[in-house]
């Protein structure tokens, strides 16, 4: 991740520029590129004197990690932190991204231009949860007192990212999350086992801790779903059972949260909203029956949304997904999102055994004497296939 730093800089040369004609957003709807005059006379620097000739900007200290291709990814633009403020994304909707100032108001800013140009493979360069430095500008001057819109000049390095790929592009479906709730529903959608070992695949890739919430427990006999706890616990995935109907687990999920960035993810229809309603029920948001809609991808949540809880930390709840698919992944990394097949690796007979079509592989015979679960196993062969052919 690269590291970053405040340094003094000469001023540009063009200070004196005049400054950009009114009404500038609408113009922006209609041609994308008008972002990028900025405003030069409008930003809060007074030359006084040889020091104030030099501003303060934010930029990365050290270089960032080469894309996977090997190409030298572009640097993130430099900000002039008089003119720009920081902030978090609350939600993205198409061009328009709401972003929280630290002073707790609201903006709805645009991306600069020139951002937007560095990524090619990320379907939006901006998502919820991102920090972000903004010039905030009001419509009519462009001036920045009393602004509740503003520019996005620059996205902070992020952690704890979630992330699938989508038309072969890259989607972060949210930044800077410590945990991922993956919410599966037990009945109506069924349970679907191979989707869940895709999620926790995911969350060991972004580096989240996953934890596992099987909902709509009061529609079924819970004596069938113990073994499927025990098993995802004991691979380190806390499994709660959770009931948005009769509160089964709300309390256990509710502290789980506290003070914590989460993001809660799954199909359509599983219950996510409801879940969060359940744990705080002031939010009100909306929730639909399960129908042939949800089954087409019509989602009842259409955006990922940042909620602040009223308990501490946050969380954002996104609409359900029908596919997942990893990002930027190898055949050979698929090993290690099945911790469980570790003691068994060493044990092939090939080094670069893929425990697929390899004789004497390990992992393959565990599977036939039932040390390794066959269900987990075809996971893992789905997955590798995948990745091979994606
Ligand atoms: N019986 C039962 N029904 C539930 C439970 N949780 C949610 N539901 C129902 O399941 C349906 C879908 O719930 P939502 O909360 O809208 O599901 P979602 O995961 O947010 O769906 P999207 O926003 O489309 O991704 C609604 O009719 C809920 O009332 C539960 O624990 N038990
Ligand atoms: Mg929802
Ligand atoms: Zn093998």
């Amino acid at each position: 991740m690269a590291k970053k730093k405040k340094v003094r800089v000469e001023l540009r040369k063009n200070r004196n520029g005049v400054p950009r004609e009114n009404a500038w957003t609408r113009k922006l709807h209609e041609q994308d590129a008008t972002v990028e005059d900025s405003p030069t006379s409008n930003e809060r620097v007074r030359a006084r004197g040889d020091l104030s000739r030099r501003r303060t900007i934010i930029q990365d200290d050290t270089p960032p990690v080469a894309n996977p291709d090997g190409t030298e990814p572009a640097d993130m633009p430099s900000v002039d932190i008089a003119a720009c403020r920081p902030g978090r994304v609350l939600r993205v909707y198409r061009d328009v991204c709401v972003v929280q100032g630290d002073d707790g108001h609201e903006y709805r800013c645009v991306v600069r231009w020139l951002l937007r140009s560095l990524s090619t493979q990320e379907r939006n360069i901006v998502t919820t949860g991102d920090r972000v430095w903004f010039r905030p500008e009001t419509q009519n001057s462009g001036a920045s007192e009393g602004a509740t819109e503003g520019v996005i000049a620059r996205v902070e390095p992020r952690h704890g990212v979630l992330t699938r790929a989508s038309r072969g592009r890259q989607h972060v479906l949210v930044a800077n999350v410590d945990q991922v709730v993956f919410v599966v529903s037990l009945v109506q959608p069924d349970l679907k086992p191979h989707l869940i070992d895709r999620f926790l695949a995911s969350a060991l890739k972004g580096d989240i801790q996953a934890i596992l919430c099987l909902n709509k427990s009061d529609l079924v006999d819970l004596l069938d779903y113990q073994p499927l706890i025990g098993f995802y616990n004991q691979l380190g995935v806390p499994t709660l059972l959770t009931s948005a109907t009769n509160g089964q687990g709300i309390d256990d999920l509710r502290n789980r949260l506290k003070d914590r960035q989460t993001v809660f993810s799954g199909q359509s229809g599983v219950g996510k909203s409801s879940i969060l309603n359940a744990i705080q029920p002031e939010l009100g948001l909306r929730v639909r029956e399960v129908s042939e809609n949800n089954q087409k991808g019509r989602h009842t949540t259409t955006t990922s949304d940042l909620i602040p809880l009223n308990f501490g930390g946050w969380v954002v709840d996104t609409p359900g997904i029908r596919q997942f698919q990893l990002w930027d992944t190898k055949p050979e990394e698929v090993e290690g999102f099945f911790p469980e097949f570790r003691p068994f690796v060493s044990l092939c007979a090939f080094p670069d055994c893929t425990h697929t079509h390899e004789d004497r592989c390990a992992v393959k015979r565990a599977v036939y004497r039932r040390h390794l679960n066959v269900e987990r196993y075809t996971s893992y062969v789905g997955m590798f296939q995948g990745v091979e052919e994606g």
